[in-house]
This record gives C-alpha cells, sequence and structure tokens, in this order.
C-alpha cells in the first residue's frame, strides 16, 4: 500500500478535528479509557482494535506484535523476543497488556509507554520491558506509515549517512580470529569484534564460529570459565591482531560482564596499547560503582549496557562519566520510547551510544536502533548481523549495510513486517542460553 493512501486528505482536516473531538472523550474518572487530553487535531480518531502475539522459529525463536487498527490496512509490527524467556513474555502480551490496549488510541505513543511502564505498578525488568518494547515498535511503525514517513524522519530527521556497523569475529586462536577479522574487513566492516578461545578450556563465549546458533533447542549447553586464562588469552589476542592487521581497523571485545572490578582494571590496562575501538561489558549489571575502579586505572574507552531494562539503570554510569559508549538493547528497553531518551541523557555528558544488536532480537529491533541511530547526535556504533533466508522470510523488510554502514530506507514507518501464515510454518522449540561454571564447578556468570 502506498503511504499516500494511509490518511485523508487535508482538505478534511478541519472538519475531522471536530469529529475527533466528540468522538474520544476526556479522561475519565474511575476507570482508565482514554490516554491524554483531547486537542484539536488534523487526522481521524483511530483504535487500537487486535493486538497479536506471533511466536515463531525460523532460525531461531522471535516473538513479534502485530497492532492492528480501525483504519484498514493500517497496522504497526514490532518485536518482543527475550532469548530463552519467550513465552514469559508472549504470555505478559496476550494477558495482561492485549486486554489495555484494545480501544486506545495508538498515536498516543509516550502516553501508552508511561501507562504501561508505571501504570502496572511492577515497574521495569526484562520481561516487562521486552513486552513494551513490542509494543513501542508497533506503535512508532503505524505513526510512521500514518505520516507517510520513516521513523527517522518523526525523531527529527537525518544527521549522518549512515550507521557506523560491527560486526563479529571468533576463532579457535589468534589465527582462526585474524582470518574473522579480515574477512569482515573484506565485506566492508570498518569495524570488527573479537573474541577467542580460551585455550583448555571447553567452549568460550562468543566463539561458537562452527555451530549455528548460541543456543540450539533443549537444555542449556555449559561452558568453562576461568578468568586467569582468560586474562592472559586476551592481550595476546589484541597484540596479535595489530601486529598482523595494522592500526586502521577498529577493534572491539565483549568481556559479557565475567570480571570483577581489579581483574576488569587490568584487562583494559593492558588493552590500552591496542586502541580499542571499546570493551564491552567488564562487570555485571548490578555493579555499577564497581566502573570507577576501572575508570582510576585505563584509558581503554569503555561500553555498557545490553543488561540493563531502564532509563535509571543507566543513569549512574553516563552521569558520573564512567562509561564511554551506553549499549542498551532496544528490545528489553521500551524500545524507541525507551532509548531515545537514553541517548539525550547521554548526549549531555559525553557519552555515546552502542545499541545492542544481536541475532536474538529480531527485525524490527534492529530497525528500531538504526532509525534511532540516524536521527541522534551522539551515535557512536551499532552492532548488527546477516539474518539467515528463513528468518527474512518471515519477518521481511529491515536495516540494509552498505560500505561500513548499516541503514534504513524511507519506507514509512519502521521498514519491516511479518508473514504470519509463513511464521505458521517454524513452531515454537524451547531453547535456553549456555550457562557457565567455573572449574571447581561453581556458577560462573556466561
Ligand atoms: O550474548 O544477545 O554483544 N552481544 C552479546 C550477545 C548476547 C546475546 C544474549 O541473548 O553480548 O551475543
Ligand atoms: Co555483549
Amino acid at each position: 500500500m502506498s503511504s499516500r493512501s494511509l490518511g485523508p486528505g487535508r482538505r478534511n482536516f478541519l472538519k475531522m478535528a471536530g469529529a475527533a473531538a466528540l468522538a474520544r472523550p476526556l479522561i475519565a474518572g474511575g476507570t482508565e479509557t482514554s490516554g491524554t487530553a483531547e486537542r484539536p487535531r488534523g487526522l481521524p480518531p483511530l483504535k487500537i482494535t487486535d493486538v497479536r502475539v506471533i511466536v515463531t522459529c525460523p532460525d531461531r525463536n522471535y516473538v513479534v506484535v502485530k497492532i492492528l487498527t480501525s483504519e484498514p490496512g493500517l497496522y504497526g509490527v514490532g518485536d518482543a523476543t527475550l532469548n530463552g524467556r519467550e513465552l514469559a513474555v508472549a504470555a505478559d502480551l496476550k494477558e495482561h497488556i492485549a486486554p489495555l490496549l484494545i480501544g486506545r488510541d495508538p498515536e498516543q505513543v509516550e502516553d501508552i509507554y508511561q501507562f504501561l511502564y508505571r501504570g502496572s505498578y511492577w515497574r521495569s525488568g526484562p520481561i516487562q520491558m521486552t513486552a513494551i518494547a513490542g509494543v513501542d515498535e508497533a506503535l512508532w511503525d503505524i505513526k510512521g506509515k500514518r505520516a507517510g514517513m520513516p521513523v527517522y524522519q518523526l525523531l527529527g530527521g537525518r544527521t549522518r549517512i549512515g550507521a557506523l556497523a560491527y560486526t563479529h569475529a571468533s576463532g579457535r586462536d589468534a589465527v582462526e580470529v585474524e582470518d574473522g577479522v579480515r574477512r569482515g574487513i573484506e565485506r566492508g566492516f570498518k569495524c570488527v569484534r573479537a573474541q577467542v578461545a580460551l585455550p583448555g578450556l571447553a567452549s568460550t563465549y562468543g566463539t561458537s564460529a562452527t555451530k549455528k546458533s548460541e543456543e540450539p533447542a533443549g537444555m542449556p549447553e555449559t561452558e568453562i570459565f576461568e578468568p586467569s586464562v582468560y586474562l592472559r588469552t586476551v592481550p595476546k589476542l589484541f597484540e596479535h591482531l595489530r601486529a598482523k592487521l595494522g592500526d586502521e581497523v577498529e577493534l572491539l571485545h565483549d568481556t559479557h560482564e565475567k570480571l570483577g572490578p581489579i581483574e576488569g582494571a587490568r584487562l583494559a590496562r593492558e588493552l590500552e596499547p591496542y586502541h580499542l575501538f571499546f570493551l564491552e561489558d567488564l562487570l555485571r549489571p548490578e555493579h555499577k560503582e564497581s566502573f570507577r575502579v576501572i575508570r582510576q586505572h585505563s584509558t581503554t574507552p569503555l561500553a555498557m549496557g545490553e543488561l540493563f531494562n531502564s532509563l535509571w539503570d543507566c543513569v549512574p554510569l553516563i552521569a558520573e562519566q564512567l562509561i564511554d559508549y551506553i549499549r542498551c538493547d532496544l528490545g528489553h528497553i521500551g524500545a524507541i520510547s525507551g532509548a531515545r531518551k537514553v541517548a539525550a541523557l547521554a548526549e549531555a555528558f559525553h557519552v555515546k551510544t552502542a545499541w545492542h544488536g544481536p541475532g536474538d532480537v529480531g527485525p524490527p529491533t534492529h530497525a528500531a536502533s538504526v532509525h534511532l541511530d540516524v536521527a541522534i547526535p551522539n551515535f557512536g556504533v551499532q552492532e548488527m548481523v546477516f539474518f539467515p533466508d528463513e528468518t527474512r522470510e518471515v519477518l521481511p523488510g529491515g536495516p540494509f549495510f552498505r560500505d561500513g554502514y548499516v541503514d534504513v530506507d524511507d519506507t514509512p514507518g519502521l521498514g519491516t513486517d511479518v508473514d504470519e501464515e509463513k511464521a505458521k510454518k517454524y513452531p515454537y522449540k524451547r531453547a535456553y542460553l549456555p550457562t557457565a561454571r567455573r572449574k571447581d564447578g561453581s556458577v560462573q556468570d556466561w
């Protein structure tokens, strides 16, 4: 459908504004019936008529939210995937959130975000914020389609030609990782994340190059982690990569919240000569104050945040300038309505964005990230993946990669969709992320 056919002609605006005022009540006492107070407006009233929750497993599990409206053919699509806890989010959406949305004005995106976030009383948390993200993406999609504009236009328009992107390279040893980085460079990437297996230890985070995904169906796999082995291995990897690849390629590394503060400080310091673009997630998300220890010891740029679920999780690290990149996952922080506030806060403190962009959040979340990336002033870098064909068939559209940048086109809305018939071909398969233990058998952060 062309964007032009989505709204009424401008000459009808005044007539319709009058009708809208009559059609929709002011906030009523007692039960929540509508959103914010009525105001004159140019488009006819719109209501949410249905909220569909689609769970599908083309290559891995995805939860998709499709919000239908009273305007024939006008709907929005969002992603509400939380890896390993998909059905909890789907149940939250179906049982608790959908009934609250029916009849509401889908254009009141911020009001619905506030209503779902604060109105549940039990606020934040990954399950709730992933559900809200799915709704938020679908609502921005509707708003963009109605306006006939890509979402980045609604966020203030473009500030850059595209979003500088990074891909992943991994291997069993430094030479294999070097080959992986070279492949990334050949593909056009200017930035590559490098992860290496730990010698003598079974399976290491981010290095499962031979496996199709990190979470095969079935019970979780167990990885073994020892900080001493990790701390010895990673600086040698980057020494090798700089010696072989030179200084131009931007290199990144993800510790995946595995270290303690003084271990993290040691790693950040020992990596200084190799000038990383950033060192990601050194510490567990609970320990924000411990980033002070790392900051006091090192000039390696730091990134953190994929496990944060609200603006307030981000405040301490940003306001104290303890990190350089905030990397929330739009899919777990309430999507655009959550992340644009994080970005604005970060702007005030010299912190740039690096939204989490793994394969276990769906194309609508990747699209939302890139729409925000190209609009905000303090964008840093965008993690990205190439989705397999089965996923693209079920969830078509989304960002594209060109010459080191990931970008979105000017399709109205987010530019992604869901094919409900094709989704049915791929039923949900229970799967878990891996877990980790130390050699002595005790639990270790994965
Ligand atoms: O392990 O998304 O930076 N990327 C990452 C990811 C996360 C997964 C967890 O579901 O850390 O690979
Ligand atoms: Co990470």
